[in-house]
């Protein structure tokens, strides 16, 4: 394309990947989880189910993570190439070396008992370890448990690379934007049964089931999610004012559970504290929860059992009632219907990790906006810390905290959601373009070879 910059080429491709998510149809089949859950340098997980093994992501030129721990006894990697170059793992003061790994291909490599000590990795492919492909494996006696640490977190490895390989990784992966995973979360679910009585209010059941399913966050990185019917989030689930609920939870977890309903107005009988307000539910158990709807509310439900590692692995979804009302001031100045609803479920620690809905950039979900539209997102935080989320194209009004409407709506362009909090945003469509949307902590959202984690983008078209 003569007289294009690479810039106008990644906004374009970010356009064309857009038209082309609408026509994409994400396939909810089980992965193949041989050599499974990555052991992420997040900590956390549940203990349950997690295999032995650490997966290692290859690209044109670095290894994530860098920093491997594995015990005396040894370990398995699956080597994961998503470069376009061939890659091999070498450890040379072991005499260890795997197989050739293809552009795309993955392999499993067995690290055999060695001796407490601290080895360089590299790929032996020419000049790969010069741009790049070097880590640290560290053998010792201490480690119970493999892990590896992603040293393009935080202090990043700018030093180790040209700016020229920087420019051209960063570019890389904000063209594979947005790129495809299995399985989605979050949205709308009916109810399994729904009557109406004789006053009109509806009587409405879900059964929701507690599983441990493979859950793709980013391309490669398929982990043991801990969910409420094997997504994440959650589906939203949505009810009117009056409806008479009914939610029949299912544990089929290796660990009880309870069900809370955080930020909706239920008996105490029915607010999911075990062992306060009902016993544990138990693997294989269920239990029953009744109450009548009262909105308008902005909830979520979510465990409220060993909940600091059940809710960051993924058992969270939106739980709404009614819509909010628009201040009449915003009305006055356009905003006289909404258009799109998003509800955004920030995460950052657990198998899941740094995300957005359960899902990392890339994989981050695009949202779209045509000028003069209005989009209402509900942030809503399940993590373990802060984030201050900020949509690029000013400017957004807050038109609700923790789904109680404000008299007052309160202009925003980067908000705060603490843990557990919820905010209502509207942000209209101003100007076309690609606006990023992201976390402002820096290192929720970039890293030395690219954008990743908490950050995707509102597509305003006109
Ligand atoms: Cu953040």
């Amino acid at each position: 394309m003569a007289g294009m910059s690479k810039d106008d080429r990644s906004i374009i491709s970010w356009f064309a990947f857009a038209a082309a998510i609408a026509a994409l149809v994400v396939a909810v089949v089980g992965v193949s989880n041989d050599g499974g859950g990555s052991a992420s340098g997040g900590g956390g997980g549940s203990g349950a189910g997690v295999t032995p093994t650490i997966t290692v992501t290859m690209t044109d030129f670095a290894f994530s993570p860098a920093t491997i721990s594995i015990p005396t006894g040894g370990a398995k990697l699956r080597l994961v190439n998503e470069g376009a170059a061939l890659h091999n793992f070498q450890v040379p003061d072991l005499g260890l070396k795997s197989i050739d790994v293809a552009a795309g291909a993955s392999i499993d490599f067995e690290i055999p008992a060695q001796e407490a000590g601290s080895y360089k990795f590299i790929c032996p492919q020419p000049g790969h370890e010069g741009a790049g492909m070097v880590g640290t494996l560290t053998v010792s006696e201490s480690a119970g448990s493999i892990t590896g640490t992603d040293s393009m977190i935080g202090t990043g490895t700018s030093d180790s690379m040209t700016w020229s390989q920087m420019d051209a990784l960063m570019l890389k992966v904000a063209q594979q934007y947005p790129a495809a995973t299995v399985g989605k979360g979050g949205t709308v679910r009916p109810p399994d049964k729904e009557s109406v009585n004789e006053d009109g209010s509806r009587n409405v059941e879900y059964t929701i089931v507690a599983k441990v399913v493979d859950w793709e966050v980013e391309p490669g990185k398929v982990v043991q999610a801990w969910t409420y019917d094997g997504v994440v989030p959650a589906p939203e689930i949505h009810f009117n004012s009056g409806d008479h609920v009914k939610i029949i939870l299912k544990n089929e977890l290796p660990q009880s559970t309870s069900l809370h309903f955080h930020g909706i107005q239920v008996p105490n009988i029915y607010d999911g504290v075990d062992p306060y307000t009902e016993h544990p539910t138990v693997p294989g158990g269920e239990h029953i929860y009744e109450w009548i709807a009262k909105g308008p509310a902005v909830g979520i439900y979510h465990s409220h059992h060993n909940a600091q590692e059940q809710i960051p692995d993924g058992m969270f979804g939106a739980m709404t009632i009614d819509y909010m009302p628009i201040p009449q001031k915003l009305i006055d100045k356009g905003y006289t219907k909404v258009d799109k609803r998003v509800n955004m479920v920030l995460n950052d620690a657990g198998v899941i990790g740094l995300s957005l809905n359960g899902k990392s950039f890339p994989a981050t979900e695009p949202y779209t906006l045509r000028v003069g539209e209005v989009m209402e997102v509900h942030y809503m935080n399940e993590g373990l810390l802060g984030h201050p989320m900020h949509l690029h194209q000013p400017m957004g009004w807050v038109t609700a905290k923790d789904g109680v409407p404000l008299d007052e709506p309160t202009p925003t362009d980067t908000i705060w959601v603490t843990p557990g909090e919820r905010y209502t945003v509207l942000y209209m469509g101003m100007e076309p373009g690609v606006w990023a949307w992201h976390c402002h902590i820096l290192t929720h959202a970039e890293t030395p070879t690219g954008m990743k984690y908490m950050v995707t983008a509102l597509i305003v078209e006109r």
